[in-house]
């Protein structure tokens, strides 16, 4: 009899406020430019142009590094082609709610880590599919005119190939190098691009961290701060490595406006090498201090098992996203898994 009396009551309520019910999930509506309408009941930042979103799995971006396609020279030299598509019209869910335009390289923030050998010719066909002008430039060792700085690449389906020799041996960031520079980065253009040496590291679960920032409101100061753009993501999500397991973190600090950024790891030191170039270690250290695209391997195991943070001392960005979470497990038979590279 209650129970009758209450669905009465509150169909009367329903029929009385009927925008009581639909207030919960008012939505807002947003016209494109292209004319497409888009949904959220969330916050929307910077302009919309079209509905395309980014599909972004900050777990599959940990571990994922392209090799390009394969071929050899006429005098024997592995060459290894890349596609490289930039868009500047793309729309982000970075954080529960917040909807963020990102420019990208293959769609993503992070762009795709592209790895090659010592030697190897890398080359990369770069199409700009974006409304503005952008270009790639690479960190490391080429001739000038492969340095994407002064041969903008026109949006709307621009090309350009750059080809050079991969080397020094490291790790380097790559990114756009059209002004305002700033924005072009801040919105997202950059990746990593990996040197391996010719005589292999030795083989190590490996991973890619690119610390970045998002200003969201645009006054040139860092809203949320994460490792590989969406922030606390590796705190909900634990990175699973295993004890005594080699774990080998190519790191590369891609955050804008904040002079400095840093790494802690929890319950260890790392072996660092800085930009990757010698084989030798510099440091062994649980702290680490990065300026603008600086970056290094860092290597370590884990003895016990268990969680472990990882985060920036610099506690303003720990706290607003650039933290996560090792779990280590007690997995002995987890060897024979070693993750093979450079094929
Ligand atoms: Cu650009």
């Amino acid at each position: 009899m209650l129970l009758v009396i209450f669905v009465i009551f509150g169909i009367s309520i329903i029929m009385i406020f009927p925008a009581i019910s639909e207030a919960q999930s008012e939505q807002k509506t947003f016209v494109t430019h292209s004319g497409a309408v888009v949904r959220t009941s969330g916050e929307v930042l910077d302009p919309l142009y079209t509905v395309s979103s980014v599909e972004f799995d900050p777990d599959q971006y940990l571990r994922n590094f392209e090799f390009g396609r394969l071929s050899i020279s006429e005098t024997g030299q592995t060459i290894r082609d890349y596609t490289i598509i930039a868009e500047d019209d793309k729309i982000q869910e970075i954080s529960p709610g917040i909807f963020y335009n990102v420019w990208t390289f293959n769609g993503t923030v992070p762009g795709p880590t592209i790895r090659a050998t010592e030697g190897d010719i890398v080359r990369v066909h770069f199409i700009n599919n974006g409304s503005k002008e952008h270009t790639i430039h690479f960190h490391g060792i080429h001739p000038a005119g492969m340095d994407g700085v002064f041969e903008p690449v026109g949006g709307n389906g621009g090309q350009f190939i750059y080809e050079f020799e991969a080397g020094p041996v490291g790790v380097h960031p790559y990114h756009c190098h059209v002004m305002p520079l700033e924005e072009h980065i801040v919105h997202g253009l950059y990746g990593v691009f990996i040197v391996d040496p010719k005589e292999k590291r030795p083989p190590a679960d490996e991973m890619v961290m690119v610390l970045n920032g998002l200003d969201t409101d645009f006054d040139t100061e860092n809203n949320f701060y994460a490792v590989n753009t969406i922030p606390f993501y590796y705190q909900h999500h634990p990175i699973q490595i295993n004890t005594n397991e080699l774990i080998r973190v190519y790191v590369v600090n891609m955050v804008e406006f904040d002079p400095i950024n840093n790494l802690h790891l929890h319950g260890n030191l790392y072996r660092y090498y800085p930009t990757g170039t010698d084989l030798v270690p510099s440091f062994y250290t649980d702290m680490i201090t990065l300026s603008q695209t600086e970056r290094g391997i860092m290597e370590f195991e884990y003895e016990y098992p268990g969680k472990y943070l990882f985060h920036a001392h610099k506690v303003e960005f720990s706290e607003k996203g650039w933290v996560g979470i090792f779990l280590v497990k007690d997995d002995p038979d987890k060897n024979s898994q070693k993750v093979e590279y450079g094929t």
